[in-house]
């Protein structure tokens, strides 16, 4: 075998030695399985996202505590003139609210997933939808021409759904692919339909990679025909939350 002469074996140790895989600093290698649901939106699914015991248990803190769900209000528009549009019960609750811990694993595994971190999730916003409820399609990030800059402006949602439905209360994408009908009616669920398993989670993204609003990312929640629909709600901006948000 030919011997490295001293100055070969220099060169080749100034050279960037490539690292083992998965060095990262991190002590583990983690999985968390989803799916690519489309691309238009940018929406991915998350099966088996938490347990039975963890939805249970968010279920049983937010169910004392519902109001029914509001709007945020364009110039002009009123809860009179609004009403309909989305008749869920729900609450806010933020994870430092919850002395169990599970709304902090759960929104820590968002942040993995996203690889946004958990300071620029909002307080989780737990929906009840019974018999007939449903939320009109909507944006959830905030039109500037409409609503001005927001201070911190909504990327993308994520869902995590806490009980199986029987019939009906999918969440809906009615623009999925930019197939925009200009005489889409906004109380029909059409388009991509992802319906409720208890556990599994919907990422998707309001903004395109370059900060405008992702038309196709309209949504709403098909009426429930039978049975109830619990479903967290994590609305994440582009910058951190204020305290207690
Ligand atoms: O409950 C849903 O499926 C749903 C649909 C549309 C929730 C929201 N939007 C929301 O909380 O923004
Ligand atoms: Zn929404």
């Amino acid at each position: 075998m030919r011997k490295i002469r001293e100055e070969e074996r220099r060169e080749l140790e100034a050279q960037p030695q490539p690292q083992g895989h998965g060095v990262s600093g991190e002590g583990y290698v983690g999985t968390i399985p989803f799916q690519i649901l489309s691309w238009r939106p940018r929406a991915l699914y998350f099966p088996n996202f938490a347990s039975h015991a963890q939805c249970q248990s968010i279920i049983n803190m937010a169910k004392l505590q519902l109001k029914p769900s509001t709007l945020a209000l364009r110039p002009g528009d009123t809860p009179e003139n609004t009403k309909g549009i989305r008749t869920s019960s729900g609450m806010f609750i933020s994870s430092s609210e919850d002395k169990t811990g599970i709304l902090n694993q759960i929104e820590e595994k968002i942040a993995r997933a996203t690889m946004i971190p958990k300071t620029h999730g909002e307080s989780f916003n737990v929906l009840r939808y019974e018999i007939g409820q449903l939320y009109e399609s909507h944006h959830d990030s905030f039109d500037p021409n409409i609503f001005g800059r927001q201070r911190s402006q909504r990327i993308a949602s994520f869902l995590l759904y806490l009980s199986d439905v029987e019939e009906g209360g999918e969440t809906m994408f009615p623009y999925e692919n930019e197939i925009i009908d200009p005489k889409y009616d906004f109380h029909q669920c059409t388009g991509l339909k992802v319906k409720p398993r208890q556990g599994d989670g919907l990422l998707f993204y309001s903004l395109f990679p370059n900060g405008t609003l992702d038309p196709t990312s309209l949504h709403g929640s098909c009426p429930v025909i039978k049975g109830q629909k619990w479903v967290a709600t994590k609305w994440i901006g582009d910058n951190v939350q204020d305290e207690g948000n």
